[in-house]
């Protein structure tokens, strides 16, 4: 999978709140009201990842949850790396409801 360029990157963010480029991957940081909350939410993602074959790195700060995308293979961000991204907003999304 080829890897995008700064500007392919700068123009697929633009559809993801919250998300930004930053040391080579794509990542955002997700809050929530209680540290088990997180470590839930963290699991699903897990099982997202597991499905795809495609893993972020996710960093736990108490109630705070980070997930950076990018693609080892590659080198940097690539098209799977937004698709996981797209998938974790909406398992976000489905939080809620
Ligand atoms: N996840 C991420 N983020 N980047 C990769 O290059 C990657 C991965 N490679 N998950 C996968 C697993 C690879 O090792 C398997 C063999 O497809």
């Amino acid at each position: 999978m080829a890897k995008l360029s700064a500007d392919e990157i700068r123009q697929k963010l633009k559809a993801l709140p919250g998300w930004e480029s930053k040391d080579n991957a794509i990542s955002k940081m997700f809050k929530f009201k209680e540290f088990l909350h997180g470590i839930e939410f963290v699991q699903k993602v897990a099982e997202i990842a597991e499905g795809a074959d495609h893993h972020p790195d996710i960093t736990i700060n108490y109630t705070r949850v980070t997930f950076s995308c990018s693609t080892h293979d590659a080198g940097g961000v690539t098209d799977k790396d937004f698709k996981l991204a797209e998938n974790i907003e909406i398992a976000f999304k489905d939080l809620d409801e």
